[in-house]
């Protein structure tokens, strides 16, 4: 924290993200504020704490304002949006535009004029708020596909700052990205930062592409040179590439060594009624987690006779999530009305084919479930990274149970041993949940001991730590540098697609 001016305390590391990492409690009176513990929280804790760095994001009360407030090491600065600004940019723009999108059309975007507009007027209030608390030359990473503008925003008010972006989800082929009325307006946004991480080499290279592509400039491997607005000069070189998140797997591994999270685990087998093989599912209810062609694929190996509902149960936790958004509501209805009739059909009253729960829990719970679990199905259609999948291994302690993970998600490629599945194919998809269920103890644990390892070392301090100190590195070499005059490409008529760079 750095404090200059009479009032003005500003910060040499800010966090951008849609959300603060709080929940309001107005049980208490006056309302008090919580902390809700994710992935992202875990992940920047160490150098908030270091730093005493600020958070900017929505407190998660439509039509509110607060002023910033500290809780936990940390200074939170909430940015208001109204109610109309939350259907429009949030749940129409952020979550029925670019969701689907970048998620490769499993359901079609809608493209509203209006949802733009205010996805640019709420980027801008973020932007101007990080501007005024980032110290001078502060370090600024800005989150997720609700906030794409703010780096060029950002560096046209404060080009002191390095910036760097992280997309948590996937980035899409050009055929695909190319739909969006607004990409050019997207990858200029984009390209404001020194750094763009990404989950997959292969979204940072669709990114590059659509650079190329879109706007004409060329790109040598993870470098973007971006000209200023005049485009007489070099700006700055913006550098895309991946960093593929993680977990804190030491604190989940020891979570699931505690002797309450074992007793728990072994409770929940016994509710269950002691199935043989319990499979489990753990997804926020989105249509990208492939939740509908799971149980479709169990249901199918129940009705040939397969696997028998005494011998497997499958455990169906979906989180409620984005349930004002009609798709979210009719996939809501597909998977109640599955579960209702496999359950229907195959439950007897000593076992219940399909346990189905659509609410949240506690994470310590959620570790007792994975380790409870001898399968685990991760059958996303398409996924940024999947940390579900990632917890799972984490959890496993005794090196035993198996990941069934989808092809499509990112975590496939770090989780190399787990048993891969194209979820569209249902019937690849049955026979690996038969391979799972009846794998072989020995090979069991070859598999979950060699994920175990992998994740022991790339957990989610070492993706910080990498994203954080490339970004610091890109910073350092720009400011040491002079602006190189000639280095930007002039622009050239439209070309067909190509694909020069790796
Ligand atoms: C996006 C990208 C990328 C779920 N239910 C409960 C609960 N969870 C936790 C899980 C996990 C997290 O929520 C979900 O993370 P995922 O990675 O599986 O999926 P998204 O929410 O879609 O996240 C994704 C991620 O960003 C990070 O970059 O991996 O691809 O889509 O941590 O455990 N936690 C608790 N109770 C629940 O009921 N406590």
């Amino acid at each position: 924290m750095t404090t200059h001016g009479s009032d003005a305390t500003t910060f040499d590391f800010v966090v951008i993200a849609n959300r603060l990492p709080v929940d309001r409690d107005d049980s208490t009176s006056p309302s008090t504020w919580k902390a809700s513990p994710g992935g992202l929280v875990t992940a920047v804790a160490p150098v908030m704490r270091s730093t005493r760095g600020a958070w900017v994001g929505w407190a998660g009360a439509a039509d509110q304002e607060f002023e910033p407030f500290d809780l936990e090491d940390m200074h939170l600065v909430p940015v208001p949006l109204s109610g109309q600004e939350l259907e429009r940019y949030y749940e129409g723009f952020s979550n029925a535009t670019l969701w689907p999108l970048y998620h490769d059309l499993i359901v079609h975007p809608a493209y509203h004029r209006t949802w733009w507009d205010s996805y640019v007027e709420v980027n801008e209030r973020f932007a101007r708020r990080a501007a005024e608390i980032a110290a001078p030359g502060a370090v600024v990473w800005v989150h997720d596909y609700q906030l794409q503008l703010v780096p060029a925003l950002l560096r046209e008010a404060r080009p002191d700052l390095a910036i760097g972006f992280f997309n948590h989800i996937p980035f899409p082929g050009w055929e695909i990205f190319a739909q969006l009325p607004w990409r050019a307006q997207i990858l200029e946004g984009l390209l404001g930062a020194d750094l763009i991480g990404f989950q997959r080499p292969a979204d940072a290279a669709n990114f590059r592409r659509a650079v190329r592509i879109t706007l004409k400039r060329s790109t040598k491997d993870t470098a973007i040179s971006v000209p200023t607005a005049d485009g007489e000069r070099e700006s700055h070189v913006a550098h895309a590439r991946a960093f593929p998140i993680s977990i804190d797997t030491a604190q989940l591994d020891s979570l699931a060594r505690s002797q309450e999270t074992i007793d728990r685990a072994r409770e929940i087998r016994r509710e269950l009624g002691d199935p043989e093989v319990l499979m489990l599912g753990v997804d926020r209810m989105d249509y990208t987690k492939g939740i509908r062609h799971r149980i479709k694929a169990f249901g199918e190996l129940l009705n040939d006779g397969s696997i028998s509902p005494g011998e497997a149960t499958l455990v169906q936790i979906a989180t409620p999530s984005r349930e004002r958004i009609e798709h979210y509501r009719q996939l809501r209805d597909d998977v109640e009305q599955a579960v209702g009739r496999i359950n229907g059909e195959h439950s007897t009253l000593h076992h219940q084919a399909v346990h189905y729960f659509h609410h949240s829990y506690p994470r310590d719970e959620m570790a007792a479930y994975y380790l409870a679990a001898d399968v685990m199905l991760v059958t996303a259609l398409r996924d940024g990274m999947n940390l579900v999948a990632k917890e799972y291994v984490a959890c496993r302690t005794e090196d035993d149970g198996v990941l069934v993970l989808s092809e499509f998600a990112g975590a496939a490629e770090q989780l190399t041993q787990a048993v891969t599945v194209n979820p569209y194919d249902i019937t690849g998809l049955k026979a690996s949940i038969l391979q799972a269920v009846r794998m072989p103890q020995q090979e069991r644990r070859r598999r979950m001991r060699a994920m175990r390892r992998r994740l022991h070392t790339e957990d989610v301090g070492r993706w910080s730590a990498d994203f954080l100190g490339t970004l610091r590195g890109i910073a350092a070499a720009r400011r040491g540098a002079a602006p190189a005059v000639t280095a930007v490409p002039t622009r050239t008529p439209d070309t067909p697609p190509r694909d020069s760079a790796p």
